[in-house]
C-alpha cells in the first residue's frame, strides 16, 4: 500500500473543487493544472497548488504528456481525472503508470475494454450479464446490415462501437431507410470519433435508463452502492438524475444490483464504476455500457449512501481494502440532481455564458450545491455548458419532490441565463412528481415545460419592478392601493 501524498487534478470547474475537498479531508496535498482562460476559477486558488498550462484551453486538459511532466517536476504521487477530458483514456492510464504515477482509476486494459461498446457487451455476456439481442461484431457491409436487421426483427437501432452521447446512433424502423441510417451514422462516429465500427440491437421502446454505482478494491472485493434513474435526458445530456429510482420494483432492483456486483467482480475491475442498463416496460434489465470513471452524477448515490466516492478511489487507488461489506451499506431517502446549465430557454436552450453579477445559492435542509460558480466570476466559453450541480435530497420522494420546487425558486444567479427555469417546469410537472417518465419523457414534454420555463422567466424579471412599484405607490399615497385587488405575486 502507498499513500499518496499529493494528487495532480487533471480537471476543472466543479469536479476539480470537490476532487480538491475530498483530498483536504484525507490530508492530501491537490496540485490544480488550469488553461489561461480558466485562471479565475476558484479551485485554482483552493488547490494547495496551482499550475498553468498555456496554449490551447481545451487541450490544456488534454494533453497528458504535459500534464504527467508537471506531475513529476512537482513531485505529485497521483493524478485524479474526474470525468470528461481524460478520464477514460486508456493511454492516459497506462503512461500514469510508466511515469511511476498512480492513476486514481481502473486499470487501463478496463478503459480500454469499456470504451469499445461491442467488446464491452461480448465481455459482459460472457460473465452472464444479459445483453440486448443483435450482431457484437462490425457490420462489414449494408446487405450484411439489413439481413441481421431482418432477423432481430425492426425496429433496431445502429450504434457506433466508439460512440458517446447519442453520437453515431440511428434508429431504423424500416428496412427501406436502413441503408441510409447505415451511413449516416458511420459517418458521424468517423467525424466524431475517427473509428467506424458500427453494431446493432434490437431497439427497446421507451425504455428507463437505470445505472448502477459499482466500488471495486484491488482484492476482488466489489459493492453496488445503489442505483440511479437517469432516464431524464434532452439529446443525450442527462438533464436530471435520482437515486434511487422512484418506480423499480424490489424484484427488479435487487436483481439488478446483483448482475451489476457479480459482472463486474468477474471481470477483475478495480475502482469506482457505472454498469448502465435499460429496462424495459416488462422490467427485463439488458447491459448497454459501463462507465470507467467517476460520474457527474455520484452526489446523489453519495447524499443517500452517506459515502464518499471519491475518498473511496482514492483509498482504492492506494490499496486499501473497502471500509465495507455490503450489508454493512444502507440507502436512506431519495436524492435529485439538477444539472445547471449556461444555457437560455429563450434561445432553445443554447449554450450563453456571460459574467454572474448577482448570485445567492440555494440552501437549507437537504440542499446540496456543487459548483465553481461564483458573484462576477466570468464563464469561460470555451467548455462544456454544465456549471454546477444542485442535489436535493429527503426521507419521501414527494418530500423530495417539494425541496426540489423549493430550492430551485429560490436559486438567484444574475448575469447569466440558465436552465433552473426548465427544471422548475419539470419538478411542477404531475407526471415527473409521480415518477412516470422514461427515455422519452422530456423529448416529449419539451415545447411545453419549455413555454412554462419562459414564463418563470418573465414572473422574476417582473418582480423587482413590482416592488418598486409598491414602494413608489407607498410613497406618494401613504399607502399601498393593490390594482384590481391582485397580491403583490
Ligand atoms: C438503446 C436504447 C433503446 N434500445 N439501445 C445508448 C447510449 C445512451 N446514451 C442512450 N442509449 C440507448 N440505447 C437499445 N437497444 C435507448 C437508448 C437511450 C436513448 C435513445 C434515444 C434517445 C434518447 C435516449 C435516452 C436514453 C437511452
Amino acid at each position: 500500500m502507498s499513500k499518496i501524498k499529493k494528487v495532480l487534478i487533471a480537471n476543472r470547474g466543479e469536479i476539480a473543487l470537490r476532487i480538491i475537498r475530498a483530498c483536504r479531508e484525507l490530508n492530501i496535498k491537490s496540485l490544480a493544472i488550469f488553461s489561461e482562460v480558466d485562471i479565475a476559477g476558484i479551485w485554482v486558488r483552493k488547490a494547495d497548488e496551482a499550475y498553468p498550462i498555456v496554449g490551447n484551453p481545451v487541450e490544456a486538459y488534454l494533453n497528458y504528456k504535459k500534464i504527467i511532466d508537471i506531475a513529476k517536476r512537482n513531485k505529485c504521487d497521483a493524478i485524479h481525472p474526474g470525468y470528461g477530458f481524460l478520464s477514460e483514456n486508456a493511454d492516459f492510464a497506462a503512461a500514469c503508470s510508466e511515469a511511476g504515477i498512480i492513476f486514481i482509476g481502473p486499470k487501463a486494459e478496463h478503459i480500454e475494454l469499456f470504451g469499445d461498446k461491442m467488446a464491452s457487451k461480448v465481455a459482459m455476456k460472457k460473465v452472464g450479464v444479459p445483453v440486448l439481442e443483435g450482431i457484437n461484431e462490425p457490420i462489414s457491409d449494408i446487405a450484411e446490415g439489413e439481413r441481421i436487421s431482418k432477423e432481430i426483427g425492426f425496429p433496431v437501432i445502429i450504434k457506433a462501437a466508439f460512440g458517446g452521447g447519442g453520437r453515431g446512433m440511428r434508429i431504423v424502423y424500416k428496412e427501406q431507410d436502413f441503408k441510409e441510417l447505415f451511413e449516416s451514422a458511420t459517418n458521424e462516429s468517423m467525424k466524431y470519433f475517427g473509428r467506424d465500427e458500427m453494431f446493432i440491437e434490437k431497439f427497446v421502446q421507451n425504455p428507463r435508463h437505470i445505472e448502477v454505482q459499482i466500488v471495486a478494491d484491488k482484492y476482488s472485493n466489489v459493492v453496488h452502492l445503489g442505483e440511479r434513474d437517469c432516464s431524464i435526458q434532452r439529446r443525450h445530456q442527462k438533464v436530471i438524475e435520482i437515486a434511487p429510482s422512484p418506480r423499480l420494483n424490489h424484484e427488479t432492483r435487487e436483481k439488478i444490483y446483483k448482475i451489476a456486483v457479480e459482472g463486474v467482480k468477474k471481470i477483475g475491475y478495480e475502482s469506482v464504476g457505472t454498469v448502465e442498463f435499460l429496462v424495459d416496460e416488462d422490467d427485463n434489465i439488458y447491459f448497454i455500457e459501463m462507465n470507467t470513471r467517476v460520474q457527474v452524477e455520484h452526489p446523489v448515490t453519495e447524499v443517500i449512501s452517506g459515502i464518499d466516492i471519491i475518498q473511496r478511489m482514492i483509498e482504492i487507488a492506494e490499496g486499501d481494502k473497502l471500509k465495507y461489506t455490503q450489508d454493512e451499506i444502507s440507502f436512506k431517502g431519495f436524492a435529485v440532481e439538477f444539472r445547471i446549465n449556461a444555457e437560455d430557454p429563450k434561445l432553445n436552450f443554447m449554450p450563453r455564458v456571460g459574467k454572474i453579477t448577482n448570485y445567492m445559492a440555494p440552501g437549507g435542509p437537504g440542499v446540496r450545491l456543487d459548483t465553481s460558480l461564483y458573484s462576477g466570476y466570468d464563464i469561460p466559453s470555451n467548455y462544456d455548458s454544465m456549471v454546477g450541480k444542485l442535489i436535493v435530497y429527503s426521507l419521501t420522494w414527494e418530500g423530495t419532490v417539494k425541496k426540489a420546487k423549493r430550492a430551485l425558486d429560490e436559486f438567484f444567479i444574475d448575469g447569466i441565463a440558465t436552465n433552473i427555469p426548465l427544471h422548475r417546469a419539470i419538478v411542477c410537472d404531475s407526471d415527473f412528481q409521480e415518477g412516470k417518465f422514461n427515455t422519452g419523457y422530456l423529448d416529449e414534454k419539451l415545447e411545453k415545460f419549455n413555454l412554462d420555463a419562459i414564463d418563470f422567466m418573465q414572473e422574476e424579471e417582473q418582480k423587482l419592478q413590482k416592488l418598486q412599484d409598491m414602494l413608489q405607490d407607498i410613497k406618494s399615497n401613504n399607502q399601498f392601493i393593490p390594482k384590481g385587488g391582485e397580491f403583490l405575486y
